[in-house]
């Protein structure tokens, strides 16, 4: 492997448009921390960046939807997340965010040293563009039929359902989904980065350079991607907030959120360090990390890469150990579902316990598959293993120091004669010993190689050998008869502890703190950088030490406080930020029977003809089949649809209204409408086509 003399890690920018919850912090940030904790432990010349992504057409729609600008939209994301992250202990050198002027200006660098080169394209085509929002739309934000399966609700990159990948302008009946609109086509000129260029590198860089060394997972995603074929990439969006494009006559144009957002990471690192960072970015001896989720590959393995090669004399990434994806109780996490456990609710409800939310996350880490977080989980393996196993052990050995020699560790020599007894403690030790020494090796060459999961196993493992030589040596039974045998023991139970303390701290800061105040080992822990060289057990506790009073590490998580986070997350409601917007809702009703709603009839009719009324800018007249006959009903919907739009649609009806006069026609019913907190009203449908007539209950 090749030798370098520092390391540049990121961790995947967040966009700043929601809170962080535990998917966010498995899939990149835990597993980013505990390699640069574990580097810096080991001397390392280590920088570690991230900061808000906060461009991006997520971010204007978000604003939009809150009534904010965008700055003060991000404003109020970034801060919520860099203080959960603070709260939380990620270590970050720096979180920085993208709306900086430093990132404007080296974005714009970034831009225009490529630029100068003659290596963009610039062409003009035609974009869907809604008229009533006056934007250009991104392909997510326009739906519209599958012309390949018929799904009504395919989006303007891909169809969901049959999983074809599609352009917008394949769409039949195109809609944006910001206005519900038909939009326009509009001719707009753009500048492409032309990948299909770099294709032969990449193969070469990736597909023959990176086989060995980086993730099946990672690998297999970049290959897919290559041999499909590249095709030149547009780099510019037409948006109001973004980093403009610095050419004149661009007025009104930005960078792609995707092509500004990695260079972030470089534009985090010149805040942090402005007189060195070139070294972190361009001296081909610093290693370059990304941790990052697998929806970020391509951009973080082709792209980008493709972008620093063509800027010129920057590193590439050397690995990206991407993760899957966690899910959370059997289900997929989703923000607007409310379905995921958010960071700063967790460090509310959980005060001072965040590392039990770090080794429960570690244990399940997503590195080779999707995994579950479950409470029930949580709860078993914080009390079964960092109670019941690291947290015993250490308490043990600690309590039984004090009993015995009064806090102070027994002398280290070792335990002479040759009798029965002494040569079985000897024979268990030995075991002790090589156990510890295979789990710490095994345990550094996982973190080498980023298997974080298996690393903290192997870590754990040290407390499990612990308590196993305790039971077999059994020094409570020895105390009365060999003292000398009693300290021989102890001494060694204490080097396992502070090997404990010195191996934990990658994975569980918190305890690491703990145990440095139990230990009182602020005069020795120098001599303590040996165990990473070494990857073997050290003499971790000088003889004759006086310790601090032991307290215990961890305790455990009753079911009562697991019973309140299930029953959180089958109370859907919104993130503790959208309260403002929660706010706008009306209030709910006074409670009705069974009876009351058993009164009703509610079935699903087809709207078979629709015009609007004169005189009225409220009302359509439409006529609608119910299965058991074809009726008139009036809709104060004109100013949400247009009759065309709506004739041949499924509806949602009253049915037994009594009838009602207005504007001298009889409406023999009502149509069921969701009225959004802004007042706009959508009609509700069944979900697939039903039978005319069938009832709603
Ligand atoms: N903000 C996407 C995401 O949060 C994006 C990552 C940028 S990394 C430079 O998944
Ligand atoms: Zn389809």
């Amino acid at each position: 492997m090749k030798k370098f003399k520092r390391t540049t890690v990121t961790a995947a920018l967040p966009y700043a448009n929601g809170p962080l919850h535990i998917g966010h912090i498995a899939g990149a940030y835990l597993p980013a921390d505990t390699y640069v904790r574990y580097l810096r432990l080991k001397g390392e010349d280590v920088v570690f960046v991230c900061g808000s992504d906060e461009h991006g057409v997520a971010i204007t729609l978000g604003a939009k939807k809150e009534g904010v600008t965008p700055k003060q939209f991000v404003d109020k994301y970034h801060n919520l997340m860099k203080t959960a992250f603070g709260d939380f202990g990620i270590s970050f050198d720096i979180y920085s965010r993208t709306s900086n002027s430093i990132h404007y200006e080296t974005a714009q660098e970034f831009f225009r040293t490529i630029y100068d080169q003659g290596i963009f394209l610039e062409e003009t085509s035609d974009q869907y563009y809604d008229e009533q929002e006056r934007i250009f739309l991104a392909d997510r934000y326009i739906i519209g039929t599958c012309p390949n399966c018929g799904h009504p609700a395919a989006y303007g990159d891909q169809c969901e359902k049959c999983g074809t990948s599609l352009s917008p302008r394949q769409l039949i009946n195109p809609r944006s989904t910001v206005s519900g609109n038909t939009p326009v086509l509009k001719p707009t000129r753009h500048w492409y980065f032309p990948l299909d260029k770099f294709e032969n590198w990449l193969r070469e860089w990736v597909i023959e350079g990176h086989k060995e060394d980086w993730k099946v997972n990672v690998y297999g995603q970049c290959k897919s991607w290559i041999d499909q074929g590249l095709q030149p990439r547009s780099i510019t969006r037409d948006l109001e907030w973004g980093v403009p494009v610095p050419l004149k006559n661009a007025e009104g144009k930005v960078l792609y959120v995707w092509f500004d957002a990695p260079i972030g990471y470089i534009s985090a690192t010149k805040e942090l360090l402005p007189d060195t960072w070139q070294k972190y970015w361009k001296d081909p001896e610093t290693r370059l990390i990304h941790f990052i989720g697998k929806d970020n590959i391509v951009f973080h393995c082709i792209i980008f890469p493709s972008i620093l090669k063509a800027a010129g004399d920057y590193i590439l990434p050397d690995n990206v150990p991407a993760n899957e994806f966690l899910n959370l109780e059997g289900e997929k996490i989703s923000t607007s579902r409310n379905h995921a456990v958010w960071l700063h609710e967790y460090l509310v409800d959980f005060p001072g316990r965040r590392d039990e939310l770090r080794y429960v996350l570690a244990s399940i880490s997503p590195e080779t598959k999707d995994s579950d977080f479950t409470w029930k989980d949580y709860q078993q393996k914080v009390n079964s293993e960092l109670v019941a196993i690291l947290g015993n052990f250490v308490n043990r050995v600690l309590v039984l120091t004090w009993k015995y020699f009064n806090g102070q560790v027994p002398s280290s020599h070792e335990l002479p004669g040759t009798d029965a007894r002494r040569k079985r403690i000897l024979e268990i030790y030995n075991q002790a010993h090589n156990d510890l020494n295979f789990s710490v090796n095994e345990m550094i060459r996982a973190l080498d190689e980023f298997r974080f999961r298996e690393a903290q196993f192997q870590f754990m493992n040290l407390s499990r050998i612990g308590n196993k030589f305790l039971a077999d040596t059994e020094p409570w039974k020895l105390a009365k008869e060999d003292m000398e045998a009693v300290g021989c023991i102890l001494n060694y139970a204490l080097t396992i502890v502070g090997n404990i303390a010195i191996a934990c701290q990658p994975f569980l800061p918190d305890a690491a703190k703990s145990l440095k105040r139990q230990l009182a080992s602020s005069s020795f822990e120098s001599s303590w950088r040996k165990f990473w060289e070494k990857k073997a057990l050290i003499d971790s506790i000088p003889e004759f030490h006086q310790l601090e009073k032991p307290e215990l590490l961890y305790r455990n998580v009753e079911d009562d406080e697991i019973a309140k986070q299930i029953e959180k997350l089958k109370k859907p409601k919104l993130p503790v930020m959208e309260i403002q917007e929660q706010a706008q809702l009306k209030p709910l009703k006074p409670i009705i029977s069974i009876d009351d709603f058993a009164k009703l009839d509610i079935r699903i009719g087809k709207v078979i003809q629709a015009e609007k009324m004169e005189k009225s800018n409220k009302l359509l007249k439409l006529t609608v089949d119910t299965g058991i006959d074809q009726r008139t009903v009036l809709s104060g919907i004109a100013q949400h649809y247009k009759p065309e739009e709506i004739i041949g649609k499924e509806v949602t009806l009253i049915a037994n209204l009594a009838p009602r006069k207005m504007m001298g026609i009889e409406s023999q019913g009502m149509i069921l409408m969701a009225e959004e907190p802004d007042g706009k009203l959508r009609l509700i449908h069944p979900s697939e086509a039903v039978v005319p007539g069938s009832t709603v209950s």
